[in-house]
């Protein structure tokens, strides 16, 4: 199965997205997805620009080949960029190989190893009263786990807060918005969201709360403690995560699970975190962790060490990786859960999916490879559209992070 085109396509129905386009000579189309939020152009360039001219030719199933060449064939390794482009190279090509043998590329993961993949929605308020009926939206639709995020009162809009009745998205603006975030309110009203949500709804749904790593060690840690009556799931990124040794301090202070790695690019970024225990829950994405192929080796790495996956699964990582992350989760031994943010409209115009969502549980389908089509034409309505991440500020001014 020679490649015999390659080519990339940006998007943006609800979002940017960039999409992978990988033909063949036997006719079959694999997709893949290399979505940088704020950085779409740079990854689309990375692929157009060196990697695509060197696909043509190679033979489409020899994915661990192709993926070493990209990886050390650069000579300059790791890093988003780079590892977001390796991604939808292999993404494609498992897309591709699974088109090929006319199964879901879950079944050539080896197979499926639950009924369903667990899921978790993202519950959130400008006030607490408003986030805690948000939060029964889900357990009506069928959650099992639900994620609470709520605006502090009386501080600014707050991370992971949805404006309107949209889902929730992080990026707006042709500039960064500027926001504004202190610490100390934040520490004291998180205990008292959490204790609401176990108030109103018990302790049978899976709770989860994102710190999106604006703390320090110790302030983590606190943090951590104070919430252990609520029992969470997890508790995501509590430290900015390219400081392992950070979890060390958070670890000794506490017994909430923690979990981090939506931002890493490689093995090498978790490697301390994993072998030395110091998380509960690796976070990688499909897309931004290098593919299938090396995130199933994260995942395996993790296994060892009696760590358990959850990947990020935010709405600006297409519905192409959303589905390569469904296929892994179905397949590893050591999964936890999986993040489901769900996609703006009209996102559905562009991609169609196979996935369903059944009482809390995901499948990514039966259809040959990943089970999700991308219509060029329908994308072509949807232009690029410039659009960045926050940058938060204390009240004093500094750059935090967001
Ligand atoms: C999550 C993440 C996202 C990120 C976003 C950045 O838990 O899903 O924290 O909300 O902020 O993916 O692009
Ligand atoms: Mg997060």
């Amino acid at each position: 199965m020679k490649i015999i085109g390659a080519d990339v396509i940006v998007c943006s129905p609800g979002r940017n997205y960039v999409t992978l386009k990988i033909t063949t000579d036997s006719g079959l189309i694999g997709w893949g997805d290399a979505t940088l939020n704020g950085r779409e152009l740079a990854v689309a360039s990375y692929l157009r620009d060196h990697v695509c001219p060197q696909l043509i030719g190679r033979d489409a199933h020899q994915i661990e080949d192709i993926w070493q060449y990209f990886y050390k064939g650069a000579y300059w390794r790791r890093g988003p960029v780079t590892m977001t482009a390796i991604a939808a190279v292999d993404i494609a090509l498992w897309d591709l190989k699974g088109k090929a043998a006319g199964l879901p590329v879950y079944q050539l993961l080896g197979g499926a190893a639950r009924d369903g993949v667990m899921v978790y929605g993202h519950a959130s308020g400008g006030s607490l009263p408003e986030m805690l009926d948000d939060f029964a939206g889900y357990l009506d639709r069928g959650y099992l786990a639900v994620r609470a995020q709520c605006a502090v009162p009386g501080g600014d809009k707050g991370y992971g807060v949805h404006r309107g009745h949209q889902l929730y998205e992080p990026a707006s603006g042709s500039m960064p918005d500027e926001e504004r975030f202190e610490v100390g309110p934040y520490l004291r009203f998180v205990p008292e969201m959490l204790g609401a949500v176990r108030d109103r709804f018990g302790y049978d749904v899976h709770l989860l709360h994102d710190a999106h790593h604006r703390l320090t060690p110790i302030q983590a840690a606190r943090l951590g403690r104070d919430i252990e009556p609520f029992q969470l799931f997890w508790l995501e990124d509590a430290t900015p995560a390219e400081d392992q040794e950070a979890f060390r301090l958070i670890r000794q202070h506490t017994t909430t699970p923690l979990a981090v790695g939506e931002v890493f690019n490689s093995i090498w970024d978790c490697q301390h975190l994993i072998t030395e225990r110091l998380i509960d829950y690796i976070r990688a994405s499909v897309s931004h962790a290098g593919g299938i192929s090396h995130l199933r080796k994260i995942f395996s790495l993790a296994e060892l060490y009696g760590v358990r996956t959850g990947s990020h699964g935010a709405g600006d990582l297409s519905p192409v990786s959303f589905a390569a992350a469904l296929h892994l989760d179905m397949a590893v031994p050591n999964f936890g859960m999986q993040e489901y943010m769900g996609h703006r409209d009209p996102a559905g115009e562009v991609f169609g999916t196979t996935w369903t969502f059944n009482n809390g549980l995901m499948h990514p389908g039966d259809a040959p490879g990943l089970g999700v089509d991308f219509d060029e034409k329908a994308a072509e309505r949807f232009p690029y559209d410039p659009k960045y991440l926050p940058v938060n500020r204390r009240t004093d001014g500094t750059v935090h992070d967001w």
